[in-house]
This record gives structure tokens, sequence and C-alpha cells, in this order.
């Protein structure tokens, strides 16, 4: 007799490439098949299949409340009670760029859209209309979207499921785009000289979220901000992950640095689609109506999306939850290196705040080939340990973890049980 979620993925397969709208969502790279959700809330997922499981995906980013938050159900409700879709500005627009410009001091003016890839995207195509340039930086292993100009040498599920460089890029597009292994100053510098007023902007995860968590060397992002600004290119920082993760005011909060542009998703639409860019408003004005540079979308701004973006990004100013859920990441990876330690398992968990990963490595991860020294077949089975355990990790070798305040408590006791447990079983 088939379960509830092997029924739905079997009816899904008909109709839906892969059975899933999205591919990091599938389990090819871990085993098994897909369960499938039918409610979430706080730390957990309850499945089709009527499994109560404490969720380290959390939608990819958004639930830093934990799913289904009061605060943030009960804004979408009132915003409902007016229509879900005006097509004209409205009042919830303002207050989001407000509270963004707020957070961000580097945000001068904001645009909002729809998901982090159109963000990346148009801050890509702003950059180079700004400075009439076309050559884009990028690093090897960080994921911005599925835009043309950025799946190159791409993390997340690209990397995932080993198609770092996506078929159907036209290789006159690619060759627009430097891919440079990151935390290598060096190799910045070698680009420059190589592509003389050339270059039109650098764009990078602040903090990589999307080949398993990675942070910079220290002065690495200093660096970045000087050769941008010696060679009239633009840095853009994508914190559609980092952005009110990590800190209120992101990644560029916590290294003191001010990028010309700010690529934003995920808790900002507080679990509904949303992405936005912003930054210098001499840069910002080239945008269509005022400039040439263009760049739209019908439901930008939707009302639902602002309402819930704008209660998530309250409770954040209202809650300051960073010092507790730096404290959470700790314990889970305190508890994941105790147990290794305990079997002579050789594991990496680099973790800031509620982000963070497990490497099965000897080798320290700082960029996308030390990434690739990590078991990805004996991450495989740790995670199926931990899914028969009630624990759901991102199902790849290749992406942060994520918790939330929810997971305060017996939440956070049992998955750390489960995930040294599960260590233990390799
Ligand atoms: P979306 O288009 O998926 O809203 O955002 C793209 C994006 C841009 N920049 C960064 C740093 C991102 O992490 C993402 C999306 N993150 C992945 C998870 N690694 C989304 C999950 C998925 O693809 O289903």
């Amino acid at each position: 007799m088939s379960s509830p979620s092997e029924t739905l993925f079997a009816r899904a397969l008909q109709l839906i490439p892969g059975g899933v709208n999205s591919p990091v969502r599938a389990f090819r790279s871990v085993g098994g098949a897909p369960f499938f959700t039918k409610a979430a809330r706080g730390a957990t997922l309850i499945t089709a299949d009527d499994r109560e499981l404490i969720d380290f995906v959390c939608t990819w980013g958004p639930a830093i409340h934990g799913h289904n938050h009061p605060r943030i159900k009960a804004a979408i409700a009132a915003a409902l009670e007016n229509g879900t879709s005006f097509g004209t500005p409205n009042p919830y627009e303002v207050e989001m760029a407000e509270l963004i410009v707020k957070f961000f001091p580097s945000i001068q003016k904001v645009r909002m859209c729809n998901s982090g890839t159109e963000a990346t995207m148009s801050a890509i195509r702003l950059a180079r209309g700004f400075t009439k340039r076309d050559k884009i930086i990028k690093f090897a292993g960080c994921y911005h979207g599925h835009s043309d100009s950025l799946l190159i040498k791409a993390g997340s599920g690209a990397l995932t499921h080993g198609h770092p460089d996506s078929a159907g890029i036209p290789a006159a597009f690619a060759q627009e785009t430097v891919v440079l292994p990151y935390n290598d100053t060096a190799a910045i510098d070698a680009a420059f000289a190589a592509n003389p007023g050339k270059i039109a902007c650098i764009i990078l995860e602040p903090y990589i979220g999307n080949v398993g968590f990675i942070k910079p060397d220290a002065g690495y992002h200093q660096h970045l901000r000087k050769a941008c600004t010696a060679h009239g290119a633009l840095l853009i920082f994508d914190e559609v992950m980092t952005g009110f993760r990590l800190a209120r005011g992101g990644v560029q909060e916590l290294e003191k640095i001010i990028p010309d542009l700010t690529c934003l998703g995920k808790i900002i639409g507080g679990g509904l689609p949303v992405g936005a860019f912003g930054g210098r408003a001499d840069i910002m004005d080239y945008l269509a109506p005022l400039g040439p540079v263009y760049q739209a979308g019908t439901l930008s701004g939707n009302p639902l999306a602002m309402a819930a973006g704008i209660a998530s990004l309250k409770l954040i100013d209202e809650l300051n939850p960073y010092a507790k859920l730096d404290t959470l990441g700790r314990q889970v990876c305190t508890a994941a290196l105790a147990a290794a330690q305990s079997k002579g398992l050789p594991l990496q968990a680099p973790q800031v705040g509620s982000m963070f990963s497990l490497f099965f490595t000897p080798t320290p991860v700082r960029d996308y080939d030390t990434a690739l020294t990590s078991d990805a077949k004996l991450f495989g089975r740790f995670f199926r340990a931990c899914l028969d355990g009630g624990v759901y990790l991102p199902p790849s070798a290749y992406e942060s973890w994520f918790l939330s305040t929810a997971h305060e408590g017996a939440a956070i006791d049992r998955a750390c049980e489960v995930i040294s447990s599960a260590i233990k079983s390799l």
C-alpha cells in the first residue's frame, strides 16, 4: 500500500519534471523520494503521511520566526480582506521600502520584485547599464538564482544535480561572465588586469550558503571593495539568503562593508514570493521609468507579500533574535562535532548564527574545490538517518542549513540527539 506522499509523488512525476517545482527539493542526491508537506508550524513540518519533522530547511530561509507565525498569518489575513493584487502602487510597498532602507544604510533606493533570481538578474542589468560595460565577475559555487548570466559554475541545485554550468546558455552570453575562485584576492587583481575597463560588477554571496556554508577570509571583502572602487566596477552583495538572516543589516553590517547594490529576498516576503534590489540612488535612478535600464513585474510589491514581509521585519526589530539564533546554531554544530570526534570521523561544521552546514572532510572548506572534498555519499546516508529520526535537513551536501527562533527548547534538544546518533551510526 503506497503512502500518501508516494501516491502524490507518482502523480506529480506524470506532470511536473522530476515531480518537483524546484530541483533542489528532489531527493536525487540523497536517495529516496521526497515527502510531501501538508502543513508547517513553528520548527516543524507535518507531512502528507502525518509525520512531524523538525525542519532545518525553513523553506530555504524565509521562516526565521518559524513556520506560520501568528503575527505573519494575521498580517496576510488583514491584507487579504482588501484584495490580492491591485496593479497600482499600494501603501505596503512604501512601508516595506522604508523598513529596508532603515535596516540597510547602503540602500538609498530599492525596487521590489518577485524572487531572488529577479533581484540579481535586475541588479546585473542595472550594473551593466550604469557602467556601460558587459563583463561580470562571479565566484565558483555561488548561486544567485537561475538567470543566464549567473548559471555558470553555480551552486545549490545546479551543483547538487551535476549541472553547475546549465545547458541552454549561449556561449556568447557565458563568456561575459568571469568565474573566479572565492577567497582568492590574487584572482581578483588578475581578472581586472586582464579586462581593463570591461568589468561592470562583482556579484557574490558575502557568506556563501549555496555550496554548504562558507565564510570569507579576513580582509577578503575589503579587497573586493577596494578593487571595485579602483576599477570603476560595482560591488553587488547578494544577500537574498543572508539579509535579515544573520543580522538586521545582513553581512554588510557584520563586515562593515558598503556595497554599491544589494539583492534581497526570502525573509522580506515572510514566506510569500518576493525579491528586492537596492543601493546608491545615482545607480538606482538609472531604472525605468527614470532611466534607460528597464525592469518590471506584474506582481512586484504585491500587497500580500509586502504585508507578510513587513510583519516579519517588524518581528525582527522587536525581538532582535540574532544572539538566540547563534546559540542554537552553535548547539547543533557542537553536538555534531562531538559525535564525529567520538568516532574519529572527519567533520567540518562552519557556523554563523542560524546558518551552518556539515562537510564530511578533513579539509577546512573555504571555496568550491574544498567543498567538493566533502563525502556527498556519506552525507546522503547521514541525511536519511536524520530523516528516519524525525529531523529534516537540506536534501543536498551543498546547502546551508537554517533554523528559527521556534527551534528553541525541545526541538533543538531532540534534533541534537538525532543528529548525534545519526553521525555515530555512519
Ligand atoms: P529565488 O529565485 O529562488 O527566490 O532566489 C534565488 C537566490 C538568489 N541568491 C541566493 C544567495 C540564493 O540562495 C537564492 C536561492 N536559494 C536557493 C537555496 N539554496 C533556493 C531554493 C530553490 O532553488 O528551490
